[in-house]
């Protein structure tokens, strides 16, 4: 799909909207106010793609899916929606004809936070896959006025600092007021009668406006534009003109102000839930908003509830929307007078769940006081769908406790939402094979038993056209000189380039961006580190939040060993190489700033130590968000993913780093497993404990670090160092977490006991880095074998089996 402008034409809607907009001439408007132009113009040229598929889909009455999701990471906008629109060229043009270009406005684009890391991203590249195949979805959330803190490192230590994107940022979204919705919280219920049923008023409560703001989709080479739209919170009392008059001029505003909190800000934390009302608040302000205008849309187009699951399909990302389930229930019963039966049939026919995590500490638990406080409608609804649920298990399971304890959906004065998703959502998904099996025997044991045909595995994919043709033109480029531009709609094209393995033109061409790229980042490092790194030297990425069980620990250990060897042994064997870092950690979470604290230091002993500066360099660079990935990824030669086997549901940076070429080194872990299946061991560098290893050793209660400790003079001295010997700081609450742990078990991610494992499988890397074309051959086999991971293929399978949704293209 082409869309027929001209430079000229472009250039005409700019200076126009410089004009409106600031009263401004081309040659005097500042790079915002053409930032902003030009953001604009192409946001009405969405619009009218918008409205056209819009009538598309109520005239064919398509099936549409909504995502909702507590967090989207679009990343940043103008150059995806460019390209995707194929009209970079025409752009660079138009701005040209007033001396501007448009890499400079790429460099001013904000990068949309809205989310914390995997989760966030992959729904964002999800949203990409629908509209790029023609399907109609629309993801709903929340429209943070401050997004994830923007990670600063202040004498090694990370400083959170707010990150207000909407200046610039707002030049994405459309404000749509006349759509807004009212979500009620608090109040109290009455019981009565009509006609003969017992029904309930939901009375006293507080609203809060929920307004849209509508951020365009746009999929490659699609008509299809959909929207994300962001609920914004505010009142409808701005002022209460009675404590006004009493001169309580604060208090007079206070309601407005407590509304406006709800959307004030992202909770930043991703490891531990905390049960803050805060939050609660906020997954019911938008889960309501959006399942109301959901329905909504449904009658207008439909003008019956009959239909609601063939027409709709809602996606509940992780638990965080989980109360979309009982605000649907009171929808259809409350408000449209169905019977429980008929209402609960609607919503298990329409609710589909995502589970993400398998942390315990992740796994959202709510009291039922607090869910009772903040919309007690909501908390009878959840406790009658408890009720019936238990009470079914019952009859089942007359002599089976067990079942009991693990479905029920209130348990122990707590709300738990897994079990709320599951008991709802007529499919729930893992994200990687090994991860879809984990959840089934672990968290889900019970459901599993009950309703095993609900449970199925829909493996992560990335948005490919942004981590690889946009991210890395010059690779992009190249793939499409040797096999076409097919690829770019069908990711599998890639296995073509096997033919090339040979191809020594090939192989020195890949080498020689894979160069190119790394003197980029080389740059970006120097900016911002003021380091000097070796573009020839192995660039070794390990890139995601800092969390224990993704095992950062692990890979600064094995420096401190290689570092400890080139100290003490001066023919130590080892190829050059550039340790790279780069992560946030929650604010509140104590070992992971700890480590990052460890990170720096250790950097700055190694940096600055002669004898081993010029083989070995650590960085860790600040603020990692999705553009600093987009630089990261096509520059990487090593992939770290080496968290402890079981934890990491599916990892999604690990398909991004081999896409652009990077081999992995890594644990049987989430994805790494179908990474494997895909290049073959000789592919890739596997090492550590299988998952049924590690629960053979916890269950063993028999795994000592202190034994590693005694018995491997390596560790020995690691362990050592920690005490005060790194760059002049102590780390020993690092060590503590190793040898006592601190509240839990002792190196409770067993980084000591994959430590040799790891030596050992980073000693082949080194190997294999000796024989640069051999090295080139597997990094452009992992290229040719990354089709799979590409998020129009989950995305497919999650139309295909879960939504029952079909492309409008060409309709
Ligand atoms: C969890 C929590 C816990 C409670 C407090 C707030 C909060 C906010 C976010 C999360 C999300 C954690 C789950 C998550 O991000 N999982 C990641 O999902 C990726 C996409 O499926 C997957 O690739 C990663 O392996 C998985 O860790």
């Amino acid at each position: 799909m082409r869309l027929n402008y001209t430079s000229r034409q472009i250039s005409d809607l700019i200076e126009g909207k410089l004009m409106r907009y600031f009263a401004r001439e081309p040659h005097n408007a500042t790079m915002h106010q053409y930032y902003k132009a030009t953001c604009s113009v192409i946001r009405d040229i969405m619009s009218e793609l918008w409205l056209e598929n819009h009538d598309i889909v109520n005239s064919h009455q398509e099936k549409q899916v909504y995502y909702l999701s507590m967090e989207f990471l679009p990343g940043t906008s103008l150059r995806n929606n460019l390209f995707n629109l194929h009209l970079e060229d025409v752009m660079s043009r138009s701005l040209a004809n007033f001396g501007k270009k448009l890499e400079d406005l790429y460099a001013i684009d904000p990068d949309a936070g809205l989310g914390n890391g995997g989760l966030g991203r992959l729904a964002s590249c999800y949203l990409d896959s629908i509209a790029s195949q023609g399907m109609a979805g629309h993801g709903m959330s929340i429209c943070y006025e401050y997004g994830i803190f923007k990670q600063a490192i202040e004498n090694c230590n990370q400083v959170e600092k707010a990150d207000d994107w909407q200046d610039l940022g707002e030049a994405w979204l459309l404000e749509k007021e006349d759509e807004s919705e009212n979500v009620q919280f608090g109040g109290s219920l009455e019981e009565y009668w009509e006609n003969g049923k017992l029904r309930i008023n939901h009375k006293n409560y507080h609203t809060v406006i929920a307004i849209p703001n509508d951020y365009y989709i746009t999929g490659y080479d699609s008509k299809v534009v959909n929207t994300l739209r962001l609920y914004r919170a505010t009142s409808p009392v701005s002022i209460d003109m009675e404590l006004f008059a009493q001169g309580k001029y604060l208090k007079a505003m206070e309601e407005k102000h407590m509304a406006e909190i709800i959307s004030k800000i992202l909770y930043p934390e991703d490891a531990h839930q905390e049960g803050k009302m805060l939050r609660l608040t906020q997954q019911y302000f938008f889960t309501s908003a959006g399942i109301q205008t959901i329905v909504k849309r449904h009658m207008r187009t439909f003008k019956d509830l009959k239909t609601f699951p063939d027409k709709v399909a809602i996606h509940i990302n992780d638990t965080h929307p989980a109360l979309a389930i009982p605000e649907l229930m009171r929808i259809l019963i409350d408000d449209h007078r169905l019977e429980w039966e008929d209402a609960w049939d609607i919503v298990t026919r329409t609710v589909s769940y995502t589970n993400h995590t398998v942390m315990p500490e992740a796994l959202e638990k709510w009291a039922e006081s607090i869910i009772r406080e903040i919309q007690p409608r909501i908390y009878s609804i959840i406790a009658e769908i408890n009720r019936r649920l238990t009470l079914e298990l019952t009859i089942k399971y007359p002599y089976d406790q067990d079942m009991i304890r693990k479905n029920a959906i209130i348990y122990d004065g707590q709300v738990r939402m897994a079990n709320l998703c599951a008991a709802a959502a007529h499919t729930v998904n893992g994200v990687s094979a090994l991860h879809s099996e984990i959840i089934k025997k672990d968290i889900f044991d019970g459901f599993n038993k009950e309703t095993p045909s609900k449970f199925t595995n829909v493996t992560n994919g990335i948005a490919y056209r942004r981590w690889l043709c946009q991210a890395n033109p010059r690779l992009s480029e190249l793939i499409e000189d040797l096999i076409g531009p097919e690829f770019k709609k069908d990711a599998t094209n890639l296995e073509k380039l096997m033919k090339f393995k040979e191809d020594e033109n090939v192989l020195t061409q890949l080498h020689q961006i894979k160069r190119d790229n790394k003197i980029k980042l080389a740059d970006k490092i120097w900016q911002t580190n003021a380091i000097k790194v070796d573009p020839d030297s192995i660039f070794d990425v390990q890139v995601k939040r800092i969390h224990e069980y993704k095992r950062q620990l692990l890979n600064l250990f094995h420096i401190i060993y290689i570092y400890d060897r080139i100290k003490t042994e001066p023919d130590f064997d080892i190829e050059p190489r550039t340790f790279i870092f780069a992560g946030k950690a929650a604010a509140g979470y104590q070992a992971a700033k700890e480590i990052i604290r460890f990170a720096c230091h250790l950097a700055n002993k190694i940096n600055s130590d002669p004898e081993a500066r010029d083989r070995i360099k650590i960085v860790f660079l600040e603020n990692y968000s999705v553009s600093l990935a987009e630089l990261i990824m096509p520059a990487a030669d090593i992939s770290e993913q080496i968290s402890l086997a079981g934890k990491e549901a599916s990892g999604t940076g690990n398909m991004k780093l081999m896409i652009n070429g990077a081999l992995t080194i890594g644990t049987y872990d989430g994805a790494n497993i179908e990474i494997n299946q895909q290049v073959g061991d000789e592919n890739m560098f596997l090492f550590g404990m299988r998952e049924d290893e590690v629960q053979k050793l916890r269950d063993s209660h028999s795994y000592s670090p202190y034994d590693h400790m005694v018995n491997d003079k390596h560790i020995y001295r690691i362990m050592k160092q920690l005490s005060c010997e790194i760059d002049g700081q102590c780390f020993n609450a690092i060590a503590n977490l190793i040898t006592n742990g601190s509240g839990g078990p002792a190196d409770q991610y067993f980084v000591l006991a994959d430590f040799k494992s790891y030596m050992e499988a980073q000693k082949r890397v080194q190997e294999t880095w000796k024989d640069r074309k051999r090295w080139t051959q597997m990094s452009l086999t992992n290229i040719a074998k990354s089709g799979i991971f590409s998020a129009d293929r989950s995305v497919g399978e999650y139309a295909q089996r879960i939504w029952g949704i079909e492309s409008i293209n060409g309709k």
